[in-house]
């Protein structure tokens, strides 16, 4: 149950922030930089700052010891009229340091210039080490009570509602790297609950590269671009990577999942989160369960195709990290349902064979299902992305009463690798005191003094025990709701550097993976596999990666050495019989559309685009105008203006997750080679279409993703040589019937079937 009186108070004012900014007036296309429309020339009568756009929250105001401040969510941000330094001192310029006459040198006396430059030069902190690109967003997390059999954490209880902020991140590529690149994701989730803060730092992939964290500089070394060129940045394809996880064949499920559809997410929105080790829940019984966490998207597990990451990458490297904005503003909330798989806590802690402290397995969700335990809704952006999601500090360390770790080796050296981190990143032991660490719960502790103290603590005696305070503070028992260590036995055990025999078994799982994957997902491990092992400098490495694959499947390594002019190796045992687990594929489901992005590219006719416009926006999705020159397009009569958001300069087809033609524009003013290079591709002046629309539908279409003509669009797809009875092409459709056959496409994400596997082509 969750506490009553303040806590619960407190714990509601911060849903509340949350969801005033949710239910906030939302813009039909989100984007705007600012909180107003800005002026054409600059502003000059004195005003206070801007409030933050409707679409962000900020931290809770509470004190550094998680009291209630009772002060708005803009408590923390700028005030006032006129420019100031930091001491508050109001500054007459900001342009022109203090000199010795207008052409004379500049004096060391000027501190107003000192201060701006000295503070200038420190606005850096180190990035994060891994994990370091990454974009977070406030939200609410209600519990379904359902946990309440195997859990006593007040949080999972029915109906409570807990804010949370989410945190996404690539893990390889540093602070500025592209946000598409073939990689693991990080999924981490801070909340803030009535009983402290629980951290759940899971990734989008419910295994991992080792078994043991002593690895992990090993793993991440050998990830991270070569020491001496520092190239390349945020990719596995190059020889280190390959180098380490075909000699240390424990990282061969893992690969396995990054080579798969998973390692190029469409979308945050769209990723499921693991929280990979197996974990402790303790009931208001105190009996325990072990149990695996996932996150369930409500718009399902879906992604990109490698050529449109590799060129998003390049067109918009921001690209999830807008999405997630983007849908946020928009009103589309991307959700989640926490899950959990439960197994009992026997002193083997396995299930149905599966070593549940080895964290390169999964326990499939046939033979253990995942049980909702509650509903993450992210609805509100941050404010300051340095504040909050640069500074956000997450711990595995990080628990509630009701949740406790297992002996799981990896997760015991994440224990002291996450605290022990921030302390560098974030300049010293005091980092849970900032804004977005700070938790809601009433803190006593007694850590003092260190860098950056924010609290003022009172009183004489921050040691126990003690008379001069009263003996404050005091320790809590299992009544007071107190975290208590379950009392697991530990067997009687001789000191060793040993894994258990189980970790030994390194490929049964990647062929259970492989098993259960749909011939499309299939292609693509094959292609990803080339790709990366093709781009390898050393025969040597190639070489042992196809050794590494003849191990888990004879076809898939018969492919992929095909593709890399090698001869592909016979297995050196005998791979595995598994089960397939068909939840691991992402196909042959529908999902949701909410949110989906849909280009709208218009004709003459915008009559017919207002129409489509119109159907677009109410089946939930974001419609992106594209014209040839920005501005307006008006309408016959008093029709709204309908302003126009990409143009063939600016648009790209890997923008949208499918196309509708509103007509067939003819070339543009940019529509020359010699300006643009788009329009060089694929046929120039082919057919009297602007060329850029032309390659915008060709690359539309080898990506599989549905494309719709209405008013006189089938000749663009004429011009681009796409058959308007190809598999999820729809043509000669009225302005209003093109919206459910296309949300139908949608709800499969792709039009998969366009091209058939090789597997079919061939015949095999
Ligand atoms: Fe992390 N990891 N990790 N990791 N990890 C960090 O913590 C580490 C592991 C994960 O958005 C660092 O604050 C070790 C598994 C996420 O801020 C660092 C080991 C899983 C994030 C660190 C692991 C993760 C991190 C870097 C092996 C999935 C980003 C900066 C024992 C369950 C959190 C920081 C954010 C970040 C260490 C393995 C997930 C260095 C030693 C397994 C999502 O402390």
């Amino acid at each position: 149950m969750q506490e009553p009186g303040p806590l619960k108070k407190i714990a509601d004012k911060v849903v509340d922030v949350v969801q005033n900014a949710a239910s906030a007036e939302r813009p039909e296309v989100p984007g705007a930089p600012g909180a107003a429309p800005p002026s054409v020339a600059e502003p000059v009568d004195p005003t206070g700052p801007l409030p933050p756009k409707p679409d962000q929250a900020a931290p809770r105001p509470v004190t550094a010891t998680g009291r209630d401040t009772g002060a708005g969510p803009t408590a923390r941000s700028q005030d006032g009229r006129f420019l100031t330094n930091a001491q508050g001192a109001r500054l007459p310029d900001g342009d022109h340091s203090l000199k010795a006459g207008p052409r004379g040198p500049v004096l060391l006396q000027d501190h107003h210039l000192r201060e701006k430059i000295t503070h200038f030069d420190h606005e850096r902190i180190p990035e994060r080490v891994v994990h370091a690109r990454g974009a977070a967003a406030h939200g609410v997390f209600r519990g379904y009570g359902t946990a309440a059999a195997v859990c006593k954490a007040a949080f999972l209880a029915e109906d409570v509602e807990t804010p949370v902020f989410v945190r996404f991140s690539t893990v390889l590529g540093s602070r500025g790297s592209a946000d598409t690149v073939r990689d693991t994701r990080g999924f981490a989730t801070k909340f803030y609950t009535s009983e402290g803060v629980f951290d759940l730092v899971g990734n989008n992939i419910p295994v991992f590269f080792i078994q043991d964290a002593i690895k992990f500089p090993d793993v991440v070394h050998a990830a991270k671009p070569h020491p001496d060129r520092e190239i390349p940045q945020a990719q596995s394809a190059h020889d280190t990577f390959w180098d380490f996880v075909t000699l240390h064949t424990e990282a061969t499920h893992h690969t396995l999942w990054n080579m798969s559809d998973r390692g190029i997410p469409r979308s945050f929105r769209t990723m499921e989160g693991f929280g990979i080790h197996t974990f402790r829940l303790v009931n208001a019984d105190g009996a325990s369960t072990l149990v695996k966490w996932h996150w369930k998207p409500k718009l399902g597990v879906h992604s990109m195709v490698w050529e449109e990451a590799q060129l998003v990458a390049g067109a918009d490297p921001d690209f999830h990290r807008r999405d997630l904005a983007d849908a946020i503003e928009a009103g589309a909330f991307p959700q989640w349902e926490l899950g959990i798989q439960t197994f009992p806590d026997t002193p083997e802690q396995t299930f149905e064979g599966i070593d549940l402290l080895d964290p390169t397995k999964i326990v499939p969700e046939e033979l253990a299902p995942v049980r909702p335990v509650g509903l993450l809704t992210l609805n509100a952006n941050p404010t300051n992305f340095f504040a909050e999601t640069e500074q956000v500090a997450f711990h595995p360390g990080h628990l509630v009463p009701g949740i406790d770790i297992t002996d799981d080796p990896l997760l015991s050296g994440r224990l002291f690798s996450y605290l022990d981190t921030q302390i560098t990143r974030l300049g010293g032991p005091n980092f849970a005191q900032i804004p977005i660490n700070r938790t809601h719960a009433p803190v006593n502790d007694m850590l003092r003094d260190g860098f950056h103290q924010h609290a003022v603590h009172s009183g004489v005696a921050p040691y126990k025990p003690n008379s001069l305070d009263g003996g404050c503070p005091f320790f809590a028992g299992a009544a007071e709701r107190a975290f208590m260590e379950h009392p697991t036995p530990v067997a009687a055990a001789a000191k060793v550097r040993e894994a258990p025999a189980s970790f030994a078994d390194h490929f049964s799982q990647p062929r259970l993976f492989w098993a259960s994957m749909s011939p499309v997902e299939r292609e693509h491990i094959i292609a990803a596999y080339t790709f990366e092992l093709g781009k390898c400098y050393e025969q040597a490495v190639k070489e042992r990666g196809l050794q590494v694959l003849a191990r888990i499947d004879a076809d898939l390594c018969a492919q992929v050495a095909a593709g890399l002019g090698l001869p592909a190796p016979e297995p050196t045992e005998p791979p595995a019989q598994v089960r397939p687990s068909p939840a691991l594929s992402q196909l042959g489901r529908t999902w949701p559309v909410d949110g989906r992005v849909v280009g709208l590219v218009a004709g003459t006719d915008h009559g017919s685009l207002a129409t489509v416009r119109r159907a677009v926006l109410s089946a939930g999705l974001v419609p992106l105008v594209i014209a040839g020159a920005g501005g307006e397009l008006r309408t016959a009569g008093d029709g709204e203006p309908l302003a126009v958001q990409r143009t063939f300069d600016t648009a790209r087809s890997v923008e949208f997750d499918a196309v509708v033609l509103v007509g067939a524009p003819g070339p543009a003013r940019g529509a020359n080679p010699a300006r643009d290079a788009k329009a060089g591709a694929p046929k120039p002046d082919a057919s009297g279409i602007d060329p850029r629309l032309v390659l915008m539908l060709t690359e539309a279409y080898r990506h599989s993703k549905p494309l719709v003509a209405v008013a006189g669009g089938q000749s663009a797809l004429q011009a681009a040589g796409i058959p308007t009875n190809a598999p999820g092409v729809l043509a000669g459709l009225g302005p209003d019937e093109a919206m459910g056959p296309l949300t139908e496409l949608l709800a499969g994400h792709r039009v998969w079937h366009r091209f058939p596997p090789s597997s079919e082509v061939e015949g095999s």
